[in-house]
């Protein structure tokens, strides 16, 4: 059994990343995990929020009937997140864009720690948790990482949501699209800590092994990607990504 410290990476991962241009990497939560944020499915602290589980009151449906108690939710999540670094991880995959000519970081969080880290353009599938988004003109307000919210919107005075996608939500106009094409035409696509339960994210792997792309999954647990992964790395992001 591999320790964490040793993870097993192939000769032929390391061969293809030192020869690379076009790399796309896809994070799920699991690549906040070692920053302490919750992940959604794994291990013990799967999130629910007051008996309601994630997908609930994490839903456009919720958001229709409740706006009060989905801020009261992201609020107590971007709590969490103020006093939370990027982690190894993260540092890694901000050190790859100097690294690989054509690097594309595509995102299913929306804590931000990415940004944190250093990468710069990060396609956020599901948007982000430090924005929030007028409910009638759609123009979009920063979050304080200190101080409160704002809680009107500045150009026509109605209410906010958090510029997030939720379950039922349309993604982004454009993102999914764009981050699909980059998908078709990578070498590489890495997935790190995702369960690839979530669609139409989870289908980014997908495109990427069609186009022909070598694929590998970093994750300790088998996911239902895996099958199709041409490359397997089991471990914690942290210790596997700066061995890479
Ligand atoms: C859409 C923002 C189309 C919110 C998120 C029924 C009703 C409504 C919709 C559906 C339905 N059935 C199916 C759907 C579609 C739905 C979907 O796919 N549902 C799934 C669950 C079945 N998708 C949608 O609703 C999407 N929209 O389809 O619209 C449409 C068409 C017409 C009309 C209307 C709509 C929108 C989906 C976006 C939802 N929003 N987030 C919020 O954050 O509160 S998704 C949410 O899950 C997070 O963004 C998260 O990132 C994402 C995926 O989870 P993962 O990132 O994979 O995290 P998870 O915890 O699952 O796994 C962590 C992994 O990390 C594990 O594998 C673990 O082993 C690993 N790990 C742990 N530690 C480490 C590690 N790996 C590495 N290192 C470690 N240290
Ligand atoms: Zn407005």
């Amino acid at each position: 059994m591999q320790t964490a410290a040793t993870p097993d990476i192939s000769a032929e991962l390391r061969q293809r990343f030192a020869t690379a241009n076009r790399v796309l990497v896809f994070t799920g939560a699991g690549v906040s995990a070692e920053s302490g944020v919750p992940t959604f499915r794994g291990g013990g602290k799967t999130a629910t929020w007051k008996g309601l589980p994630f997908d609930v009151i994490s839903s456009g449906a919720m958001l229709e009937r409740n706006l009060p108690a989905v801020w009261e939710w992201f609020d107590y999540r971007r709590d969490l997140l103020r006093s939370i670094q990027p982690n190894r991880a993260h540092r890694a995959i901000a050190d790859w864009q100097d690294r690989f000519a054509d690097l594309t970081l595509v995102t299913q969080n929306v804590d931000g720690l990415h940004q944190r880290a250093g990468s710069r353009s990060v396609i956020e599938l599901h948007g982000n948790i430090w924005r929030a988004r007028c409910v009638i003109c759609q123009t979009t307000h920063e979050i304080p990482l200190e101080g409160a919210r704002p809680d009107a919107c500045g150009d026509c005075g109605n209410a906010l949501r958090p510029d997030v996608v939720l379950f039922g939500e349309l993604l982004p106009p454009g993102a999914f699209e764009f981050a699909a094409q980059r998908a078709a035409r990578c070498e590489i696509c890495l997935v790190i800590g995702t369960s690839g339960l979530v669609y139409p994210a989870a289908s980014l792997p997908e495109i990427a092994k069609s186009a022909g792309a070598f694929v590998c999954e970093i994750n300790p647990e088998p996911t239902g990607l895996s099958d199709f992964c041409d490359a397997v790395v089991a471990g914690n992001a942290g210790d596997v990504l700066p061995q890479i």
